[in-house]
């Protein structure tokens, strides 16, 4: 599969001698209003625990794996098997992005709830090596911002009902992501985030 991501119209950002794509879900996969309002109910009702620096905080968002177990920040989210209305964007990244694209977390943002997610790079444990970090956004629109690890430079994107951000495996080593919430935020927004993991 081409990693420049052209055949799905992905327009690629430079970022030094990283680089970092964005482009939008194809019309025949779109989620429209029905399905935006099924996948917001399948938020936890509880927040995750991760563990900082020893200490059990609870993240700033829902969020839920799907497929395979994701290990972040000293903790688990356990994976409950990927519900039918993710199954043609999952079909769609492995055919399109990266064939062994096999675990799905979702992320629900409530402005109301000022959440968001802090700077980070997403842990590689267990994940195959190259692979590229999918996330889909769906809903109001946010800002992802990506900044040199260590570093001043940074790049805001608009995180846009349908658009695609394409995270390739050596710029998760090199920038950070997050998604702050602002104050002129409002309403909901779902990441649907695609990694690839190594078998259990
Ligand atoms: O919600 C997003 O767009 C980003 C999610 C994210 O950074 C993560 O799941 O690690």
């Amino acid at each position: 599969m081409p990693t420049d991501y052209a055949h799905i119209q992905m327009y690629q950002h430079r970022l030094g001698d990283d680089a970092f794509f964005s482009g939008s879900l194809p019309a025949d996969i779109a989620i429209g209003q029905a399905q935006l309002d099924a996948l917001w109910q399948l938020h936890p009702a509880d927040y995750h625990e991760i563990s900082i620096h020893g200490r059990r905080v609870k993240t700033p968002r829902w969020q839920q794996a799907y497929g395979m177990d994701y290990h972040y920040t000293g903790r688990t989210n356990r994976a409950l098997p990927v519900p039918n209305i993710l199954e043609p964007l999952l079909h769609w990244s492995k055919h399109q992005i990266h064939g062994q694209l096999n675990g799905i977390l979702l992320n629900w943002y409530d402005a109301a709830c000022r959440h968001y997610i802090g700077r980070h790079r997403d842990s590689t444990r267990n994940m195959v090596v190259g692979a590229p970090i999918v996330t889909i956004s769906l809903g109001e629109t946010r800002t992802f911002r990506l900044r040199k690890w260590r570093g001043d430079e940074r790049h805001d994107f608009e995180a846009k009902h349908g658009t695609v951000f394409i995270l390739p495996y050596a710029t998760n080593l090199r920038w950070t992501h997050e998604v702050p919430h602002f104050a002129r935020d409002i309403g909901r927004r779902i990441s649907i985030t695609l990694r690839a993991f190594l078998p259990a």
